[in-house]
């Protein structure tokens, strides 16, 4: 079970940040609008919402799972830990030290990802004891390397996806998600890649922003807009909240992006 979850509103400048989208620029007050409804449903899933400042320094800092990754252990064998990022992009590194000291509230064991290495929280897809490493344009190979050096001795498997040659994909987790459950939500691209032992939910070629959703204890957050997901997430027997997301899609980000559960 989740119990809380940082979240970061969007800044004035919002519209400023990296984005490849191509969708138009997105309109501040429709964002600030999603984003408290996203807070809404994190807490209607039980979740406190601990509300960082807005950071006009830092356009892309309401995605805020790119600065960190919070890893909740399953058995006795692993540990619980938070690993600080280095992200990929230039210009997004300087939000790692506000989250670095939000962190230290919760979290006793916290390493980092050193120089030369990148790695943006975004490709890091915990399922289970296990997790899924993207290398991506910003995660690198050194980043990856050393979160899986870090993994082993803590009692987690580790494994890369390579999604650089995968158009479309800003990070491993804007096309699979971990439902629990042993099942994985993945986009037709990553649907050829090989995930042994679990089951693969796929989300139709023309649904595949929706591959972006995340359980929340007793519910899954999905994308608003995707109606065969929706409905094959019901069948599976999940309750869903369908959430708007139009002005983050905007900027390349998705649900997860928004915030850090614990
Ligand atoms: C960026 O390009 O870094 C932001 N505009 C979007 C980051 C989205 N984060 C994510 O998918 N984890």
């Amino acid at each position: 079970m989740f119990t809380k979850a940082i979240v970061r509103p969007p800044a004035p400048n919002f519209s400023e940040g990296l984005t490849t989208a191509g969708l138009g620029s997105p309109q501040f007050a429709c964002a600030l609008e999603q984003h408290a409804i996203y807070c809404a449903a994190l807490s209607q899933c039980g979740l406190t919402v601990i509300r960082l400042e807005p950071d006009p320094n830092h356009p892309d800092s309401t995605f805020v799972e790119d600065t960190a990754i919070l890893a909740e252990c399953f058995d006795e064998g692993s540990k619980r830990f938070a690993m600080m990022t280095r992200p990929g992009a230039p210009s997004r590194r300087g939000e790692v030290a506000k989250m670095r000291s939000v962190v230290t509230d919760f979290y006793s064991e916290i390493l980092s990802i050193q120089t030369p290495g990148t790695l943006d929280g975004g490709d890091v897809c915990q399922a289970g004891n296990h997790f899924f490493i993207g290398l991506s344009d910003r995660t690198n190979e050194a980043g990856a390397q050393q979160l899986s050096g870090f993994l082993a001795p803590l009692g987690y498997s580790a494994s890369f996806v390579d999604i650089r040659e995968i158009d479309g994909l800003l990070h491993l987790k804007s096309g699979l998600a971990y439902l629990g459950d042993n099942r994985l939500v993945v986009t037709e691209a990553l649907s050829k890649v090989a995930f042994p032992d679990y089951e693969l939910i796929p989300v139709n070629s023309n649904e595949g922003y929706a591959a972006n959703c995340i359980r929340v204890n007793e519910y899954v957050l999905l994308a608003a807009g995707y109606p065969a997901f929706a409905e094959t997430l019901r069948e599976l027997g999940y309750q869903t909240i369908a959430l708007e997301m139009s002005e983050f899609q905007k900027m390349d980000g998705g649900l997860s992006c928004l915030s850090l559960r614990f």
